[in-house]
């Protein structure tokens, strides 16, 4: 796409939706690190994630997390939301944090574990009903640490049933994403541990069930523009929980450690359709911010997105299917490099000047003093973290 006109409005209708958990306390198991201002329930977590819209124009959308933003009423938590220009995104589940789940949830051994982990699962379909959510996000932890200690092909199938259950609960605009990850809390063998065993399960089940590309969870070296443009052909890519990682599951901001895979994967997006809002794609963040402080780490988080998206944007398409078909590699490698190497910040400046917003929206937070104000307002209270 060369037609500026066209990569600007392409850049104004892609929806960033930004996780409540990124919001709160977070750190690693050595320690977690608080942060003054810190929202103190779902409520306060909405309020931030309003302001990272308001400064970007593309983040109306927030991700819940069950247990961490469950309320009483989520009536009231959608009518605040609506009230702060926002939506409810996914939920994600939890099936990882209780006792109960040392050797698993849906492919636990025990038939009372698997239960308990699919009436979760079907509590967070009722979460979706009240709050309008269109998509259930789940993440597995289940897996062995030793070889023998379960049966693999034996968890799958645990797997598959717990899976259909939920399937058929889902109403006709509700979907089921289904994420992988390599390793992590299991070490031996993970039941959902790549994108096709996701896959394989997601086409079983049916056209709700997509899957979720997490963008720290795979291997070094994985190809991640190869599965992401595999999953689009087949209508199977659901989602992305973008992050970066150094080493494993970092959890980093997006496209900090490697924005050239980033533009990769976005090139990749829009060349199959990713970006047209029939093909449904939920550009999910999935961060969590340990030492720098949130608001405006989802900010830049958002905008490096942006600009990983502009930069695939102005790759010169009739050029590279030209060079493509001519078979002359270096020129193909060179029409995405130009791109990549394009400063893209003053194009998304304007789009934002003609959205009505500042063009620098990480300085406009910056700026209007909502840092400081929430740091000498929220006092007392627990201060809302990454597993509160
Ligand atoms: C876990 O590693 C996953 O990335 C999940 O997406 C998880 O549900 C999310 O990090 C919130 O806990
Ligand atoms: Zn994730
Ligand atoms: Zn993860």
């Amino acid at each position: 796409m060369s037609d500026v006109s066209a990569v600007k409005a392409a850049l104004k209708s892609q929806v960033i939706e930004t996780p409540s958990w990124g919001y709160g306390n977070s750190g690693t198991r050595f320690k977690v690190f608080a942060q003054p201002g810190v929202p103190r329930d779902p409520f306060e977590k909405l309020a931030d994630a309003a302001q990272v819209n308001t400064y970007t124009g593309v983040a109306p959308k927030v991700s819940l997390h069950i247990p961490w933003d469950r309320v009483e009423d989520y009536t009231a938590l959608t009518r605040r939301a609506e009230e702060l220009g926002l939506r409810i995104g996914a939920i994600n589940s939890n099936v990882f944090q209780d006792d109960d789940f040392k050797l698993g949830s849906v492919t636990h051994p025990d038939p009372k574990v698997r239960r308990k982990a699919v009436d979760h699962l079907l509590e967070c379909v009722d979460i979706m009903d009240a709050t309008g959510s269109p998509d259930l996000k789940l993440w597995f932890s289940d897996g062995t640490n030793y070889p023998g200690q379960d049966d693999i092909a034996g968890r799958q199938d645990r797997l598959a049933e717990a899976l259909a259950e939920v399937y058929e609960r889902l109403g006709d605009d509700q979907r089921m994403l289904l994420e992988y990850k390599l390793f992590e809390p299991a070490f031996y063998a993970t039941d959902v541990p790549d994108w096709g065993t996701a896959y394989a399960h997601c086409l079983k089940l049916g056209p709700k069930a997509k899957v979720v590309v997490d963008t720290g969870h795979h291997a070094p070296g994985t190809n991640i523009e190869f599965i992401v443009a595999f999953l689009l052909r087949e209508g199977k890519l659901g989602a992305f929980d973008f992050n970066s990682r150094f080493y494993a599951d970092d959890d980093l901001m997006a496209g900090a450690a490697d924005p050239f895979q980033l533009f990769r994967i976005m090139h990749e997006v829009a060349v199959n359709g990713g970006l047209e809002p029939e093909t449904d794609v939920n550009f999910m963040l999935d961060q969590c911010h340990n030492i720098e402080a949130k608001i405006p780490a989802v900010i830049r988080s958002v905008t490096n997105v942006q600009e990983a998206t502009a930069k695939a944007l102005l790759i010169d398409a009739s050029a590279l299917a030209a060079a493509q078909r001519s078979g002359d590699v270096l020129a193909a490698n060179g029409v995405l490099m130009d791109a990549f190497n394009t400063d893209v910040r003053p194009l998304l400046a304007e789009v934002r000047e003609e959205l009505g917003l500042a063009r620098d929206p990480f300085a406009a937070y910056l700026a209007s003093g909502n840092q400081e104000r929430i740091a000498s307002e929220r006092v007392g209270g627990e201060q809302a973290g990454w597993g509160a």
